[in-house]
Order: structure tokens, then C-alpha cells, then sequence
């Protein structure tokens, strides 16, 4: 029987080693270049989304932020240094940023909503390289989730994005909730509440995560025929803070920790509309409290940045990276006490502002910086134009390909942002516009009042320049430039897809 089976096998490797012999006279026949042009090498794409960061990063010339691993990314290729979201809330910015459409398109102004409710044709950011024969694989948050609720389950997904999700959960989901700290207590995804935990980094969801990014990688680089599109979504710096205390939380001693002063004479010269985000609990905070809550803030970030470094580093070992786009950016801005808020939905620079790092091989030059204002609605077209993917019919960004190559090259100019939210029973909708210089918001088509920044020199917007007489000229000049670009961001311009089931944002009357 031994004799039959290795005769038997040795008959295969025969068969075999013929067939390659005759692909390889096929091949031969071929020129090179007409064999690349049906299988032209596509690079992969990693990309990293972390939940609720802003800019406070070593990169971004925070003073305090350690943050090594994306340092070093930002070295690698390309930091954005003016980057926003669509919409400060998870939700709505997320989808926004993986359809490549803005919220006025999506329908999206909320959490637990997902495009396919709204635009169910839509082709999404990974469903478009999955489509076109990638590998698409969601490790964590990329559509929304509540935080912590929902880690541990695929929360708000889109599963036709996918064909691999992994939705671990850690101690910070499933330990015991009293040992958290939280201004309201019971509650912990939406309120300030912070926890430095004694469990170690692989205990934790992102170290779960970072874990299973490694496994996954390890499986692509054994297949490195078929191009991969990774997307790793962190759940920190997102509230709960729970992070490792050791070493993360030491490297904040809370007392080192600044507390933001001046609230009340900087609140002034603003309408009512631009802190409509604030909430009382939050008012009432100690200094104590509130430097406690930065350093759990920085710790949960210094952690999310580690597991970061331990994805990027098996990118390296596995001899992925000269073939890899690697994306890291988060998915909105974040305040931590200016103007007197905390969290998000604001449109101050603060809480719109997002960091974005791009590495692509062969495209981008280390330790490039681009100044220019970009949007998050801009990915999309940017890593289909980067791969060679067709991708949605209707897209509202555009590629920042010729940025990417070169930094100087004149791209929009502006971003577009919006929010919507209230103060018990008013609500108040809101676009911003950041051009290289300014930030123009207007409350309510201007009704609810207007905002001017001075970025060259008032980058921390202090001084609303709005109704400064001085300054109408460039108010009406930027009004206009918004009220365009608000236009641009509606369904019934260009060929964006129709949403069904919505309620449409008010619209500014172009005409005012
Ligand atoms: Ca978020
Ligand atoms: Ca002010």
C-alpha cells in the first residue's frame, strides 16, 4: 500500500511540475508588461482608525503626549496637519468617511443609523476594493459603535463592507463597571468616567486587537498573491478611559496636568449655539477631577498609540510594509476643557480637527508635512486613486493623491463641517468652514449667530472676529465660499444618490 500511495504521489508531482512547465512556456510567450496589465500589482491598505482622538500626539507638537509608534509613522510618510471630519459625532462621521459622501448625503446626523438605511446602493470605501478582488477584513470600530455597550459585538455594521470581521472584547468591556470612575455614575460611553485599570495591554480590547491584526497579517503575507484591505478600529481614546495604569498613567501625574482658564471672558463674543454642546455635570467638575481626567485621556492615548506600534511592527516583520498604504486617523476631534467643553459635537477647531497620517510606498516622501486644509470625505477617493479601484459612481470628496505627492500642489482649500444638536428644548444646526487661514461657522443660516477665527493669530479661537466691522469684507466673502460648498454637499448636486426615508438639514439660501 506504501509503495501504491508514493507511487501514486510521485505521479502528481509529475503531473504537477509538466503543468508548471507549460505555465511557465505560457508565460514565456507573453511579454512581461501584457502579463502585468491583466494583473497589475495592487498595493495593500492598512488603515487605522483610532475613536475619539484628537491632535494630542507627539507628532502634532503636543508638549506632553508620549506617543512613539505614531511618531515614528508620521516620520514614515505624510502628516496632514489640517485635516477635519465631516460631523464631530461617531456616527454620522463615519459613515461619511467610508462612503465618501457628506452627512447632507448619507442622511446620517445621528449614532445607530447606517448608510445602507439611507443609500442602500451605495458602494462603501472597503466594499469597493472588495469588490474589485481584495482580501477586506474590520478588526473593531470602523461604522459605529456604542462604547462600551456594543465592543464585543459587530455593533452598527455594514457586513457587505466585509469578509472578515473580529470583534474582541477585553477587561474594559467585560470587567466590573463600579471600578470605573464616572461624573454620572452607571453611565460611561457618553459621560467623562476614567479607570486606571492593573490589567496588562492584551487584556484590553485594542491589545486583543492589536493581536489579532498580527494573525490576520501573518495569514496575508502567506498569500501574498491576493491584496489585502486591513482596517483596524481602536476603541481609545473613547470614554470610559481605561487604560493600563502601568506605564501609561504614569507617564501623566495628574498634577502636572494643565486645567483650561479664561472660560468666561473667551465665552463672551460667542452665541449661544457654539457651546450648546456643554453639559452642566461637566461645568460643575474640580480642578482635581478635571486634571484627572486629562491624565486618563493622554494615558488611553499612549496606550491606543502602543498597540498602534505593534500592528505597524508586524507589518515590518512580515516584509509587508514596501507594499502596504498604511492610514492612521481618528474620527473626529475632541475638547478637553477649552471654551469650556468636553468631548465633542462642537465646531470649534478642537473638536473638528482630526489627526491624518498616510505612508504610501513609492508615492509619499518621509517626514513630508501638508498644510493645506483637507477632508476626511477625501479618503475614500484618495485610496481608490492610490490602488486603482473604481469606485463609487457619486463621490464629494476628491483624490489628495497629486498632495501626497506633492505637498505644495493646490488642492480644495476649504473643509466643510457640520453638526447639529440642542440645549433642552432649542436645537441648533451649524456649518463650518476652515480655509488655510480661517474658521467661518454659521448657526441657524447665520440666525443663531456667526463665528470668524484668525488662525495666523488666534489659533486657539479666542476671539470671534465676526461682527468686527474690520472684518465684514472676509465675512461675506466666506459666507458665500460656505454657502457653495454646503450647496455641494446635497444629494440633488451633481450625481450624488438619492437617500430615501430622511430628513433633509435646513438649506442655506445661496442667495442671502
Ligand atoms: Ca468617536
Ligand atoms: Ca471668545
Amino acid at each position: 500500500m506504501k509503495v501504491t500511495a508514493a507511487a501514486s504521489s510521485l505521479k502528481s508531482i509529475h503531473i504537477a511540475s509538466r503543468c508548471a512547465a507549460l505555465l511557465t512556456v505560457l508565460v514565456g510567450l507573453f511579454p512581461a508588461n501584457i502579463v502585468n496589465a491583466a494583473e497589475p500589482t495592487r498595493p495593500n491598505v492598512l488603515l487605522i482608525i483610532s475613536d475619539d482622538l484628537n491632535n494630542f500626539l507627539g507628532c502634532y507638537d503636543d508638549p506632553r503626549a508620549r506617543t512613539p509608534n505614531l511618531d515614528r509613522l508620521a516620520a514614515r510618510g505624510v502628516l496632514f496637519e489640517r485635516a477635519y471630519c465631516t460631523f464631530p459625532l461617531c456616527g454620522p462621521s463615519r459613515n461619511s468617511m467610508l462612503t465618501g459622501l457628506y452627512p447632507n448625503s448619507t442622511g446620517i446626523y445621528q449614532n445607530s443609523q447606517i448608510f445602507r438605511q439611507t443609500v442602500p446602493q451605495h458602494l462603501s470605501l472597503p466594499q469597493a476594493f472588495r469588490r474589485q478582488g481584495y482580501f477586506a477584513a474590520r478588526l473593531g470600530k470602523l461604522y459605529h459603535y456604542g462604547v462600551p455597550g456594543s465592543v464585543g459585538t459587530s455593533g452598527d455594521d455594514d457586513p457587505a463592507s466585509w469578509e472578515l470581521q473580529m470583534n474582541p472584547a477585553g477587561i474594559d468591556r467585560l470587567g466590573d463597571p463600579a471600578r470605573i470612575f464616572s461624573l454620572v455614575p452607571g453611565q460611561f460611553g457618553g459621560t467623562l468616567s476614567w479607570y486606571a485599570s492593573p490589567a496588562s495591554d492584551e487584556r484590553h480590547t485594542d491589545g486583543i486587537l492589536a493581536n489579532d491584526a498580527q494573525w490576520v497579517l501573518q495569514r496575508c503575507a502567506a498569500d501574498r498573491q491576493r491584496p489585502f484591505f486591513l482596517a483596524v478600529g481602536f476603541f481609545r481614546p473613547h470614554t470610559p478611559y481605561v487604560a493600563p495604569r502601568d506605564p501609561y498613567f504614569g507617564y501623566y501625574p495628574a498634577a502636572d496636568m494643565p486645567v483650561v482658564s479664561g472660560i468666561e471672558a473667551d465665552r463672551a463674543d460667542l452665541p449661544a449655539a457654539a457651546v450648546a454642546s456643554g453639559k452642566a455635570v461637566q461645568d460643575r467638575m474640580s480642578d482635581e477631577l478635571r486634571r484627572q481626567a486629562m491624565q486618563a485621556y493622554y494615558a488611553s492615548i499612549s496606550f491606543m498609540d502602543a498597540q498602534v506600534g505593534r500592528v505597524v511592527d508586524a507589518l515590518d516583520r512580515l516584509a509587508l510594509a514596501d507594499d502596504t498604504i498604511i492610514v492612521f486617523t481618528s474620527d473626529h476631534g475632541y475638547h478637553m476643557g477649552e471654551h469650556g467643553l468636553w468631548q465633542k459635537m462642537s465646531l470649534f477647531e478642537e473638536s473638528l480637527r482630526v489627526p491624518l497620517l498616510v505612508v504610501a510606498p513609492g508615492v509619499t516622501t518621509a517626514g513630508a508635512v501638508v498644510r493645506q486644509p483637507v477632508s476626511q470625505v477625501d479618503l475614500y477617493p484618495t485610496l481608490a486613486h492610490l490602488c486603482g479601484i473604481e469606485p463609487a459612481a457619486t463621490l464629494q470628496g476628491e483624490s489628495l493623491v497629486p498632495v501626497l505627492k506633492d505637498p505644495t500642489h493646490a488642492a480644495r482649500g476649504w473643509a466643510l463641517s457640520q453638526v447639529n444638536r440642542g440645549q433642552g428644548n432649542k436645537r441648533y444646526f451649524g456649518y463650518s468652514l476652515r480655509t488655510d487661514r480661517w474658521r467661518y461657522t454659521e448657526w441657524d443660516g447665520g440666525d443663531a449667530g456667526r463665528e470668524l477665527y484668525d488662525h495666523d493669530n488666534d489659533p486657539r479661537e479666542l476671539t470671534n472676529l465676526a461682527e468686527d466691522p474690520a472684518h465684514a469684507a472676509e465675512v461675506q466673502r466666506l459666507s458665500q465660499l460656505l454657502r457653495d460648498a454646503v450647496g455641494g454637499s446635497f444629494p440633488e448636486s451633481g450625481t450624488a444618490p438619492k437617500v430615501r426615508n430622511r430628513r433633509w438639514y435646513p438649506k442655506l439660501d445661496a442667495a442671502q
